[in-house]
């Protein structure tokens, strides 16, 4: 880490270097703490540009500091000491200046930025408040609207928005640190604005702080940060500044020791260290410059939107011409969608759809660096658009499967050139769901499994190194999310008690809601083809209601019937008598919330468990960031490894060793027990 000083005529410039991302750890603070000091007392200063090295400008406080006593100087008097300095500080921002970055920018005097820049606080996404004084000197540059939005939600603003907003003084084209000192010297020959502390809070009608209250509440769910962060601005509002600052304080201080914060703080972590499995090192990725995609159903379609918005060009491969234009119907479906939804412009949608070639021609795939396979799920079918993409593609083309449940290494064992298969795992809408499994093959050239990261770092995806099973991380565990519902049901609960235990648990929907939505059919096919391989799946009810064609919500009716035209789940006489049927004998409890969300998610940590014991997951932090981001395992529970670690991996093993003395559940795994032991998941090597 290094802080330095030098001199441009009157103008001092400070440039912070403390790599990867400049955050403020404790020996960056005291730096340029002294940095203001010895410039306070340099009478030939008469300005001072703040600017950093490397890829961004200070991304904010240093996150690994968070768990440990704050140490002085602390970061809101760094912000004071900058703001009372007794020459002017001008911010020049580039890459993000962020959470305690962004709050120094305001203690600056100005704040100028390239137009690629953004500034936030995202404070929130770690389950905490902006803590040197962001939530009180925000709503003096920009009113308590825009602030509170800001310290809400959390997201980053990019530069033009930012200045058209008031939030950056001026966009300097060109070279930073050069602008920024004619921005000084400009600024110098007038009367300087007030510091931030010293301006007012300007009014907002009595109503927006319930309304804005009641909006925050329903987006946060059982988040506490976000409704913290209005509080705080609602204070700046309404009290002085210095008590408003001490109130955002105590609200930062509570929330980073605070469960969620924690579980948070996992998740940031993990997805950072998720991108980079060890077998990718030294490996660089192929160059990705052109995409096919084969088959244009819900998949198919969904995959080539999500290439289409990365701004890559893309084939959209179908078998006969009806298809092809039922494909390019699917994709032009999702792009009125996303202006529907103001997610992109309508000029946007037309560039995005004029990027798209549909073609029946494989020989149109001669030069293509990528293509990733979306057919039905057959092993005859898909084996034998591998063998034409061998056949047609360049010898160093990465070819992949977007398979979900069928073994990459079967798909692949007739194909030439092997080494360039790889599986590339999407969830449905691939163009919306962050998480991307990718399933190397046994015959998976490392460079082609840096190709499949790179990709997902180009789709802005999160992506999970998985080995090959059944359903790879996360259909695996979701099987044993639904045998142990329908466990649930022939013991005693109703489907409508396990949905409402498992939404109060934080998930968006219930597990028979969501089979509703997505279609029955699907999992039962499945089993028939487990079945047909001599396993044994586990879904009696399930099974029986597919028999009567109640495939879910197309069907009019699933686990739940359905008024025609409405999508409300409503209790479904049939469905009763089919759960007393096959629970026939078995016996019957009182399930309160705890005990469903119990007998649900402690089977999946167990499967879990057994994921890391037999290689498929890497980390149990990679299998929380699956169902965080495929599955909507509330982000704030920092996925079910972290909350199985945080509630108490011995109480998690005996509770599941009484679930499996009445049937409920499997006993713990060797490795559970094991980690029981010593309190987290240990990874067998
Ligand atoms: C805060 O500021 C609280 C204050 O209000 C109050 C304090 C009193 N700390 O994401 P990347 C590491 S809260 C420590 O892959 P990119 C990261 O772990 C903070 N480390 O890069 C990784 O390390 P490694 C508010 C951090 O270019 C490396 O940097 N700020 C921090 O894709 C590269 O990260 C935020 O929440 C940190 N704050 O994206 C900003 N940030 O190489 C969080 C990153 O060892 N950061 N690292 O795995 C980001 O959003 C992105 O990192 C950023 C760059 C956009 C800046």
């Amino acid at each position: 880490m290094t802080v330095t000083i030098t001199h441009n005529g009157e103008i001092a410039v400070v440039t912070v270097d403390n790599p990867p991302v400049n955050a403020l750890s404790q020996d960056l603070r005291q730096s340029l703490w002294d940095a203001a000091e010895t410039l306070d007392n340099d009478p030939s200063v008469r300005a001072v540009v703040l600017i950093c090295a490397g890829r961004t400008f200070i991304a904010g406080a240093d996150v690994n500091e968070f768990g440990k006593p704050p140490m002085p100087p602390h970061l809101p008097d760094l912000v004071k000491r900058i703001e009372r300095a007794t020459k002017p500080w001008i911010a020049a921002i580039h890459g993000s200046a962020l959470g305690g970055g962004f709050e120094i920018a305001l203690g600056c005097r100005f704040r100028v930025a390239v137009a690629s820049a953004s500034v936030g606080l995202p404070e929130v996404r770690l389950g905490i408040v902006p803590g040197a004084g962001g939530t009180v000197r925000l709503p003096r540059l920009v009113g308590p609207a825009l602030a509170a939005d800001m310290v809400t939600t959390g997201t980053p603003v990019a530069a033009p928005k930012a200045r058209s907003q008031g939030l950056i003084d001026a966009i300097v084209d060109g070279d930073l640190e050069k602008g920024a000192i004619d921005f000084a010297l400009a600024a110098l020959a007038h009367s300087l604005p007030l510091a931030l502390s010293d301006r007012a809070v300007p009014a907002v009608d009595t109503a927006f702080w319930d309304k804005t209250a009641k909006s925050v509440a329903t987006r946060a769910k059982r988040e506490e940060a976000p409704l913290r962060a209005l509080a705080c601005v609602k204070s700046a509002a309404e009290a002085d500044f210095e008590t408003a600052l001490a109130f955002e304080r105590e609200t930062f201080l509570q929330l980073r020791g605070s469960d969620q914060a924690a579980a948070l703080r996992h998740v940031f972590f993990a997805e950072r260290a998720a991108p980079r499995p060890p077998e990718l090192s030294g490996a660089s990725p192929r160059p990705i410059r052109s995409v096919a995609v084969i088959g244009g159903g819900t998949m198919g379609a969904g995959i080539a939107a999500s290439l289409r918005d990365a701004g890559l060009p893309v084939t959209l491969v179908e078998r006969d011409q009806a298809a092809v234009e039922r494909g390019l119907a699917n994709l032009q479906a999702i792009f009125d969608g996303a202006v529907k939804r103001g997610r992109i412009d309508p000029e946007t949608a037309v560039a995005r759809m004029a990027g798209i070639a549909g073609t029946t021609d494989y020989a149109r795939l001669a030069d293509t660096d990528l293509v990733i396979e979306a057919v039905f799920e057959d092993l005859d079918v898909k084996r034998a658009v591998f063998t034409q993409l061998a056949a047609i593609c360049r010898p160093d083309a990465v070819l992949a499967t977007n398979t979900s449940y069928l073994d990459p290494d079967h798909i692949a064992a007739f194909m030439t050139g092997r080494e360039r298969f790889i599986g590339l795992h999407f969830f449905s809408p691939a163009n919306i769901m962050k998480l991307l499994e990718i399933v190397p093959a046994a015959s998976t050239a490392p460079d082609v499994l840096a190709t499949g990261f790179a990709l997902a770092r180009m789709l802005g995806k999160i992506p999970v190194r998985a080995g090959i099973c059944d359903g790879f991380i996360g259909n695996r565990i979701l099987k044993v999310t639904r045998a142990q519902a329908e466990r649930l049901l022939l013991s005693g609960a109703t489907p409508q008690a396990v949905d409402a235990a498992m939404r109060a648990f934080g998930l968006p929907m219930g597990p028979f809601e969501a089979q509703d939505l997505g279609g029955l059919d699907i999992a039962a096919f499945q089993r028939k083809a487990a079945r047909a391989r001599g396993e044994t799946p586990f879904a009696p009810i399930a099974d029986r209601l597919c028999e009567e064609g109640r495939f879910g919500q197309k069907s009019g009716g699933g686990w739940y019937d359905y008024a025609k035209g409405d999508r409300t789940p409503l209790p479904s006489a049939t469905v009763t008598r089919l759960i007393a049927a096959a629970a026939d004998g078995t016996l019957q409890r009182d399930w309160d919330e705890a005990g469903i969300v119990d007998c649900i998610v402690l089977p999946m940590v167990n499967e879990a468990a057994k994921i890391l014991e037999d290689r498929t997951a890497l980390r149990a932090s990679d299998i929380d960031l699956v169902k965080i981001h495929g599955y909507g395992f509330p982000r704030w529970r920092g996925g079910p490894m972290h909350y199985a670690q945080a509630r108490g991996l011995c109480e998690v093993v005996a509770t599941l060793d009484r679930l499996a003395e009445d049937g409920l559940a499997e006993h713990p795994c060797d490795l559970l027990r094991q980690s029981a032991t010593s309190g987290t998941f240990e990874v067998p090597r």
